[in-house]
């Protein structure tokens, strides 16, 4: 497969380079618009060309560091290989490269963490500043100039419109049968001119299979031929078995009390093990005609659809395993009909989420027994991914699940705690909490009521005392809504930064 076969307009073949000289187009300080979602479509080429560009102009003495935004994260070829030539300045809105997260915790990257639908509106409102540079991978340009997109969409669209200059990466390892698998809406626009977006089912087609680039934009065009990040898995373990199956029940019991439609309702999954142990647990699980709303499609999805459990899925990305994604391509056919590939503006907006009633399950840090959710702050101040898609999806889901395991670090660190040390979902957007020791149903509950279903539930057993011993004695100080020892709240955690343990006497 050669480019040729890929790009059939032009005055695009006219525009091919090398990445590195493409790289060199690109001036230290740029705003770059990057594609790539959860590991998915990333530029291959570019962010290596741009390290080594970034390296080069270092050891001669000037200062190169690039702002880079995307969908959300990329891979060690993208992040890793940029963070580690120093050529990262400003990057958001989510990363899971170690490289990065260690520049990040170091101070180096100034990091913005944001919600995902809230990327493209607020490039959109020129809260971000301007875009100099995007860099998109793509599949094939069509010979109407139309560009077929790549394994994400994330903030493609947007990119490419808002960019004063494009880089476009063509992918030729990927099959470009995906063609007509994307659904890219352009009818956002900005207040006051907004209408409400036509979609009342989760696997409505709203949009078209391509995205738009204005050519004279275009200043370069480089080929690549690459595999996405292989999304490896570790098979369920017992505690991700557990939580699935509390989940499953939980569902089935909320059908059968009539307060879930027979019809199930589109779910949203998180990424990790637990989240894709949610998913093998349907598999199995009493539901049918399932329907996937969520940003990124895992193995445990493409699970379900070849089984025939999930009818249709739609997301932004789709991030698997190698082995899964060997099965993607080989049906590709099958999977063109039940996959909707959309913007992240799309895939992940409130307004959608909370009108086709989706069941949103992610994974947490850590849970304070009010119902507090951290999703990013390891010990309050280290960041480990960002929030992601969770808040366009937990504050406005139908249900809201937050699961994690009791305790991490082989039991040196509660999960549940009294206060979190950092807070990224409040209260009023938690309804669920789910650990392997349980199921906390916090709806309709006050706080008192639900801290002490959260400690009887969630805790682990090594913990729950403490935790009750705290509760008790907060009971009986200050004002009694929401009953905390200030001085005390957080000492678990400068327990755990002091002793390595969260256990007093550890
Ligand atoms: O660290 O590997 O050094 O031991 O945190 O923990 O258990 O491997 O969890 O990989 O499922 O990730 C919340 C981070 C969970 C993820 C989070 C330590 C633990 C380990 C990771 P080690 P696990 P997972 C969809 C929605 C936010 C974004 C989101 C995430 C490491 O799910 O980033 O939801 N979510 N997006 O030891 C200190 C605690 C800890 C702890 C675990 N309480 N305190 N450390 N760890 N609990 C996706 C997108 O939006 C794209």
């Amino acid at each position: 497969m050669s480019l040729a076969d890929r790009v059939h307009h032009p005055a695009f073949l006219q525009r091919v380079m090398s990445a590195e000289a493409a790289a060199a187009l690109i001036p230290a300080g740029a705003n770059v618009g990057m594609s790539g979602f959860t590991g998915a479509g990333y530029p291959k080429a570019l962010p290596q060309a741009i390290a080594a560009h970034a390296k080069a102009e270092h050891a001669a003495g000037k200062p190169y560091k690039i702002n880079v935004w995307t969908g959300a994260s990329t891979a060690a070829e993208c992040d890793g290989a940029m963070a580690e030539a120093h050529a990262l300045g400003q990057r958001l809105p989510f990363n899971t490269d170690p490289i990065a997260r260690k520049a990040i915790n170091a101070g180096e990257i100034d990091f913005i963490d944001m919600h995902l639908s809230h990327v493209a509106q607020h490039a959109w409102f020129g809260f971000l500043g301007p875009m100099h540079v995007a860099v998109i991978e793509v599949l094939g340009i069509t010979a109407d100039g139309l560009l077929i997109p790549s394994t994400a969409v994330g903030n493609n669209k947007t990119w490419l419109e808002i960019a004063d200059k494009v880089i476009l990466e063509v992918n030729t390892k990927p099959s470009a049968r995906m063609e007509g698998m994307h659904d890219v809406y352009y009818g956002t626009a900005i207040p006051p001119r907004r209408v409400p977006i036509n979609m009342t089912h989760a696997d409505d087609r709203i949009g078209q299979p391509y995205l738009r680039v204005d050519p004279a934009k275009v200043m370069a065009v480089v080929e690549t031929h690459k595999g996405d990040r292989d999304n490896v898995f570790a098979t369920p373990d017992e505690n991700s078995n557990k939580i699935a199956s509390y989940i499953i029940d939980f569902l089935d019991h909320e059908m059968k009390a009539g307060r879930l439609p027979k019809e199930m309702l589109p779910i949203q999954s998180g990424v990790g093990n637990v989240a894709n142990a949610v998913l093998a647990g349907l598999l199995h699980g009493p539901f049918d005609n399932l329907l996937g709303f969520t940003e990124v499609l895992q193995d445990g999805m493409l699970d379900l659809l070849r089984a025939g459990k999930m009818s249709r899925a739609s997301a932004t990305a789709i991030s698997l395993s190698k082995s899964a994604y060997e099965d993607f391509e080989k049906n590709i056919d099958f999977y063109r009909e039940r996959i909707i590939l959309r913007p992240q503006e799309i895939s992940n907006h409130p307004e959608l989420v909370r009108r086709l009633g989706i069941i949103a399950m992610n994974s947490m840090i850590e849970a304070d027994i009010y119902g507090n959710i951290n999703s990013t702050h390891l010990m309050g101040t280290g960041m480990m991914n960002g929030i992601g898609g969770s808040g366009d999806f937990a504050r406005n889901g139908y249900l809201s699940f937050f699961v994690t395991p009791s305790v991490a670090k082989d039991g040196a660190i509660s999960c549940i705690v009294p206060m979190v040390s950092h807070v990224d979902h409040t209260e009023h957007d938690t309804q669920i909490i789910v650990t392997e020791q349980g199921l906390a149903d916090l709806r309709g509950l006050s706080p008192k009521q639900r801290a002490q279903v959260v400690i009887d539930r969630c805790a682990h057993p090594d913990y729950r005392p403490l935790l009750q011993d705290y509760f008790d004695r907060a009971r009986h100080q200050g004002a009694l809504h929401t009953p905390h020892i200030l001085t005390e709240a957080l000492s678990w955690h400068q327990r755990f930064v002091d002793t390595g343990s969260m256990r007093p006497g550890a």
